[in-house]
């Protein structure tokens, strides 16, 4: 009986074409009442559309934004652009994940423990189907991707035959496009799928892929810092803490930082590299895997994701020159010498935000909570004194405050993840979750490939002309 209306929910809510897999999984999981991360989206899937729909028909030619010379030459800083349903990024306050803020996810996701941080997969489900999720329904997500990670072999394979020294950044591209081969989106697109089910085998791609991330890096670990000697997954271990673990860090402190880290880089809305490569890519209904590792290409960048390395590297630099416990005086001379060469101070500044990064401040509190007297969580408070004045002063940063990057590599280094050129990896793993649930999204809402119009200067010279 049970099964029967949980089937009959099943079509209804949806309203899509449903395999026959599909209703199979639905008998065979049978008298368990919540439902399934795939049954939970596709009730949400035929509501949005009819939305999207009636946005596009009621309010299609009306004008969001206009786009200035400035803009069009300044890397389309600001123009409303794009559609992204999974977060929205305010100046002033940062950035909400399906209208939470991280302060509210740490209070309502469930975490491993009472009163923990947050389960990323928790966020996950959020991400994907806007609703919170309860702590049985973050444990149906562990379990579906604990069931989705077996790594193949020639993934493996491919990654211990690189070059020793080849950037783990470059790896963690060169792993994801490993896995293409057994994309179930493009297999499925050259079986002909009708375009109005894409989401279904994206959605499968994107459980898949994320699944398989944390091995994935705590591989690209081990072999360039642990001599190769690699770590089995632990099935005991939530998603987050299972990579920690097989990095080799299973204190407790270290596992509840992964949790934080692995939710708080997830998502950071549309126009960011890593988030709007993903979707580009994606747009030309290339499969999840290309378009994650288009991504990552991008979050691989000094001025994006790699930031979090270079401050660890800025920091050191700092601590070589001036010593671990330098006055704030010698730290405003450093800061100056830094800009002075051309350089920018990395971790600070932001092309969105104008305050400070929620994601640095609870990357602080956690620091406060654990690691009150470590020196190097001293030295990044005294830079977040230091820095903003001088940005300031230099009249063209428009905003001197500090962002995620500048906090995160130290609480990483407190649990003896020193090597910094690791931590953009540790980045990319969450990301996958924010831009491959946007990914789902896109497919499921029939968004089109993007083809934004460029302009020579001769071209804009003439649509100004007379202005
Ligand atoms: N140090 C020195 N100069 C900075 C600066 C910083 N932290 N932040 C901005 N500026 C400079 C810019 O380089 C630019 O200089 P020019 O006019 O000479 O080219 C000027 O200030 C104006 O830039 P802006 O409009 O304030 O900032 P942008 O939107 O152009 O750039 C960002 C944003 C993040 C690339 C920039 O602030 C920066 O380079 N920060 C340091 C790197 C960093 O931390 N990146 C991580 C960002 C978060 C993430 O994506 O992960």
């Amino acid at each position: 009986m049970q099964i029967t209306s949980k089937l009959r929910l099943t079509l209804r809510s949806a309203a899509l074409p449903r395999s026959v897999e599909d209703l199979l999984d639905v008998a065979r999981r049978g008298l368990s009442s919540a439902p399934s991360l795939k049954e939970a989206l596709a009730e949400k899937i035929l509501a949005e559309q009819e939305r999207v729909k009636a946005l596009k028909k009621e309010h299609g030619s009306k004008i969001l934004g206009q786009v200035t010379v400035e803009q069009a030459i300044g890397g389309m800083r600001g123009i409303p652009c794009m559609l992204w349903e999974t977060s929205l990024l305010d100046a002033d306050e940062g950035i909400r994940f399906r209208g939470y803020t991280i302060p509210e996810l740490q209070e309502k996701l469930p975490g491993a423990a009472p009163g923990g941080e947050p389960l990323p997969e928790g966020l996950l489900w959020l991400l994907l189907t806007g609703e919170v999720p309860t702590p049985a329904q973050v444990s149906s997500v562990t379990e579906e991707l604990r069931s989705r990670s077996a790594l193949p072999n020639h993934v493996k394979a491919l990654l211990g035959s690189l070059p020793a020294g080849t950037h783990p950044m470059t790896q963690l591209a060169q792993a994801v496009l490993g896995l293409q081969s057994g994309s179930k989106f493009a297999a499925a697109y050259d079986a002909g799928l009708h375009k109005s089910r894409y989401w279904e085998p994206v959605l499968e791609d994107s459980l898949d892929l994320i699944a398989k991330l944390p091995e994935i890096a705590a591989i690209i670990y081990r072999n360039a810092y642990a001599g190769g000697e690699l770590i089995a997954p632990d099935p005991a271990l939530d998603w987050a803490a299972n990579l920690s673990a097989m990095m080799g860090f299973r204190e407790h402190g270290a596992l509840e930082l992964m949790r934080l880290y692995q939710t708080i880089h997830t998502d950071h809305e549309g126009g960011n590299v890593s988030a709007h490569a993903t979707h580009l890519v994606g747009s030309a209904l290339s499969d999840p895997y290309l378009a994650f590792a288009a991504g990552m290409t991008g979050l691989a960048g000094p001025l994006h994701g790699l930031a979090n390395q270079e401050v660890l590297r800025w920091i050191q630099h700092v601590t070589r020159e001036i010593g671990e416990s330098p006055s704030k005086e010698q730290l405003r001379e450093f800061v100056w010498a830094t800009l002075k060469g051309g350089k920018v101070v990395p971790g600070f500044g932001h092309a969105v935000l104008r305050r400070t990064d929620p994601r640095y401040t609870c990357q602080r509190v956690f620091a406060q909570k654990h690691l009150p007297d470590y020196p190097m969580f001293k030295l990044v408070s005294d830079l977040y004194e230091v820095v903003p004045d001088i940005l300031t002063a230099t009249g063209k940063v428009k905003n001197p405050w500090p962002n995620v990057d500048a906090h995160s590599g130290v609480l990483l280094q407190y649990y003896g993840i020193t090597q910094e050129s690791f931590y953009t990896v540790l980045f990319g793993v969450s990301r996958a979750m924010g831009v491959l649930a946007q990914g789902v999204w896109s497919r499921a809402l029939g968004l089109p490939i993007e083809r934004p119009k460029s302009l020579t200067v001769d071209a804009m010279l003439d649509r100004v002309k007379g202005q």
